[in-house]
């Protein structure tokens, strides 16, 4: 992973931390009139967020080497140690910058899954389970404290939605201008470093869901930027597009919102790729997570023993072995389902990938109504795409080796 630090919010690079800007906290000295929120038209350019917030001003200018823990706001006065982004001025936490920060693309066409699995996906990190497995606490940015509420309560949105309300998601609006806010999550984790001292770090994991239509557009900028600045890819794939699996499921037609073959998704994304750092001139060099998406449909296809569903991976990380076991399981079916040359196309471009199937809902929906099945949501497999990412930047264990 490149160790640049770039802003969770907006993707643009931010070179030293002692770069951030500050946050007016709106608490004057004397009788000055007290900073109120408004309207930050940056922050609405670069991230389209629409909401009053509190202004921004940046350090003191001899403070450049020095990273000064508080400034005075230029405008009332008051002290303030809230920071922000110098670029588009949304609120970071105090312990930003100092673990690497993550910034992960989730790509795919319309209709493949990437909204419902960013949120249940969202909502499996912060359960004990995972967080007890990993040792590490996951939660929207700033839960709880003011100046962030926005992203935590989106997020809580969805995932609301989806769980309590079982209904799913309209497709996602295109970004206006290209922009829109990811979901940012702060993962606090402790890891034994090379003594074996158990150390706690805070990363932020921002995961930005590109709606289908940006890729579908053929418009090499939207998203882009995006794309540059992105350390890691996930690339869902719908596996209902594949050539022999209309037939084999006998999916009603609800269940098909588009028709496009996956080959074809590939190579659109990868000729976008290719206008970005991540293209060295002959492959795709940042590693990519080949996710597809809806195994439960394929459930009783594959029958109980299939190793796609029993396999397990070892608890507390990442498990290479059961990642490879998956990965050819996958390779094998696309194989037999048509699409070979998915599997020719990724390795002749993709220099770092693996291939994972997972289930977010882990029944199938009512593809008409667009409501999660009664018996609820029971995710699969959803969190390893993940992992063996987190694995590559030493946010988590290895395990079985
Ligand atoms: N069987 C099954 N179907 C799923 C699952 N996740 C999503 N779907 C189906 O796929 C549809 C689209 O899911 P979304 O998450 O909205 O897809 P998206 O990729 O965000 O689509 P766009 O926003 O249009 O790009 C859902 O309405 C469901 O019908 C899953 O885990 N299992
Ligand atoms: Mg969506
Ligand atoms: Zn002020
Ligand atoms: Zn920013």
């Amino acid at each position: 992973m490149t160790p640049t630090l770039a802003c969770p919010f907006c993707y643009n690079v931010i070179r030293r931390r002692s770069e951030l800007w500050f946050l007016c906290r709106g608490r004057a000295i004397g009788d000055q009139p007290a900073c109120r929120p408004l309207v930050d038209e940056t922050r609405r350019n670069l991230t389209g967020f629409a909401e009053p917030s509190m202004p921004a001003f940046p350090p003191a200018a001899d403070s450049s080497l020095l990273l000064r823990a508080r400034a005075h706001c230029p405008r009332c006065g008051g002290e303030t140690r809230a920071r922000a982004c110098p670029s588009c001025h949304t609120r970071l936490p105090l312990e930003f910058g100092r673990s690497p920060s993550p910034l992960v693309a989730v790509l795919g066409a319309r209709g493949t899954g990437k909204t419902v699995y960013l949120t249940v996906l969202s909502e499996e990190l912060q359960r004990r389970e995972l967080g007890r497995e990993l040792r590490a606490t996951v939660q929207p940015i700033g839960a709880g404290q003011d100046g962030f509420s926005s992203q935590a309560h989106q997020v809580r949105q969805n995932i609301r939605r989806v769980y309590d309300e079982h209904q799913l998601f309209p497709t996602t609006a295109q970004a206006v201008d290209g922009r829109k806010e990811p979901m940012v999550l702060e993962w606090r984790g402790e890891l034994a470093d090379r003594f074996r001292r158990r150390r706690t770090r805070t990363h932020y994991l921002s995961f930005y869901d590109t709606a289908g239509e940006d890729l579908a557009d053929d418009n090499e900028t939207l998203g882009l930027h995006y794309l540059q600045a992105a350390n890691y890819l996930v690339l869902l794939l719908d596996p209902f597009q594949l050539p022999e699996v209309q037939q084999l499921l006998r999916l009603p037609q609800a269940a098909v919102q588009q028709n496009e073959p996956t080959r074809d998704v590939l190579t659109r994304i990868t000729e976008s790729l290719k206008h970005s750092a991540h293209w060295n001139g002959r492959e795709i060099t940042v590693p990519v997570a080949v996710a597809f998406t809806k195994m439960d449909a394929f459930y009783d296809h594959l029958g109980e023993t299939h190793l796609l569903r029993r396999a397990q991976r070892r608890r507390g990380g990442y498990d290479d072995s059961h990642g490879r076991t998956i990965h050819q399981q996958v390779g094998a079916l696309l194989d037999r389902w048509g699409g070979g040359d998915i599997n020719d196309y990724l390795r002749s471009y993709y220099r770092d990938y693996q291939y994972f199937f997972v289930s977010a809902l882990g029944a199938e929906p009512d593809y008409d109504h667009a409501t999660v099945n009664p018996t609820g949501v029971r995710p699969h497999r959803v969190e390893e795409p993940l992992l063996w990412l987190l694995d590559k930047g030493g946010m988590v264990p290895r395990v079985g080796v």
